[in-house]
């Protein structure tokens, strides 16, 4: 079985200075980190002005920068040295430079405009959150940068973590072309070491939830399949259900939070498709508002139902789902777990499990076994607990 452990930040940083030196030259101003994520419940809402529940995880981007006075930037991935890119920051537009360079040179012109004077930088990128994994990798990448250059920067200085994370969507959304809503950049930044989040994605509002569920631990699996969130399966989710709130003459679904979910759909007669997509909206605020509740309960069986029809809606209803995610959820629950289901945008990724503590290591051999046998690759595992939002190393 192959797990991937969080790398220590100790661990990481002397190797990324050193890297710096020999990469970029000379010393960086300081070395920063953000998070990935993993969402207990909660898909698909955000963009929806709904409640999701993310944690932060252990493993992170970190991001060694130094100030430059010539409004240049120059980016460097210790994962893709090949892929280097330096210009001037006034030239950055969407799509170029393109790539994963796009999430950083998106956040620095977006902080330029911000600042209303020249920002540049060095910046030297070591991602530690697994790629492609739905895990977040994405908004780490652009969080630790954003951090670091709100710190460096002084005309920056009155950005706070909240404006930092949507100044990281408009990112992603305009200069990388990932039609992401939030949650993922919000709990990178403004997460709270040992607590879940409970996001109001209408105006991102924060209640922090305790862990609290005594002997269980959330199991990840990375099935290793495709997931892009730039591909247009996202953005056409996005796109039905603002077709569905002009049909039913609604800003957001938010605004249907609470109202009789029947009748609302009786309102998308003849748009099957629109009918599904809010339906999986709609009963999955009620239920990420219920484990909640569940969580307060210590109630773990009530958790993992939950879970579970999470991950039914988003499969049925949302298809969002794929082969590996439903066998992991799948192989997970037989195995034992008291609950599972795809998190992140899905198409691939990742899922999660909630597995009693001494029986981590069970389900998880469960679940490679399982992939084994469909003729799967392995998939890669790891244990989450809820970890510090993105921070200052040195
Ligand atoms: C991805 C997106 F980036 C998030 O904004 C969110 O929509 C999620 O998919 C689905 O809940 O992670």
């Amino acid at each position: 079985m192959r797990w991937s452990p969080a790398t220590a930040d100790e661990e990481v940083e002397p190797d990324l200075r050193a890297a710096f030196a020999r990469e970029i030259g000379g010393a960086p101003d300081g070395v920063w980190a953000a998070p990935g994520r993993i969402n207990l419940i909660g898909e698909h809402t955000d963009y929806n002005g709904g409640w999701c529940l993310p944690f932060a995880l252990a493993h992170r981007t970190y991001c060694a920068v130094r100030a430059r006075p010539d409004g240049r930037l120059r980016v460097v991935s210790r994962q893709a040295p090949e892929q280097a890119w330096e210009g001037e920051v006034e030239q950055i537009r969407a799509g170029s430079p393109g790539g994963w360079v796009a999430y950083v040179a998106g956040v620095v012109a977006i902080l330029a405009q911000r600042a209303g004077g020249p920002v540049g930088a060095d910046i030297l990128v070591d991602g530690r959150v697994p790629l492609g994994a739905g895990l977040s990798s994405s908004a780490a990448l652009s969080c630790s940068s954003a951090l670091a250059l709100a710190e460096l920067v002084p005309g920056l200085a009155a950005v706070d973590r909240a404006e930092l994370a949507q100044v990281c969507v408009r990112a992603e959304n305009d200069y990388a072309g990932a039609a992401t809503g939030g949650m993922d950049q919000t709990v990178s930044l403004r997460a709270v070491d040992g607590h879940a989040l409970l996001v109001d994605c209408d105006d991102f509002s924060l209640t922090r939830v305790p862990w609290t569920l005594p002997g269980h631990e959330v199991l990840v699996i990375d099935t290793r399949a495709h997931h892009s969130l730039a591909d247009g399966q996202y953005a056409a989710r996005r796109d039905t259900c603002e077709r569905a709130c002009r049909s039913l003459g609604v800003a957001s679904l938010r605004e249907l939070h609470g109202a009789d979910v029947d009748e609302a759909l009786g309102r998308l007669e003849g748009d099957d498709e629109a009918q599904r997509r809010v339906r999986h909206v709609l009963t999955e605020n009620t239920r990420v508002l219920d484990l909640v509740a569940a969580l307060g309960q210590e109630d773990a069986e009530e958790v993992g139902r939950l879970m579970v029809a999470s991950h039914v809606s988003l499969r049925d209803d949302y298809e969002v789902s794929c082969r590996e995610l439903d066998l992991a959820v799948e192989a997970a629950g037989q195995a034992g777990a008291a609950g599972a289901r795809m998190t992140g945008g899905g198409f691939g990724g990742s899922a999660l499990a909630l597995v009693r503590r001494g029986d981590v290591e069970d389900v998880a051999a469960a679940v490679h076994e399982a992939f084994l046998a469909e003729g799967l690759e392995a998939p890669h595992l790891l244990r989450a607990t809820p970890s510090a939002p993105a921070h200052r190393l040195s």
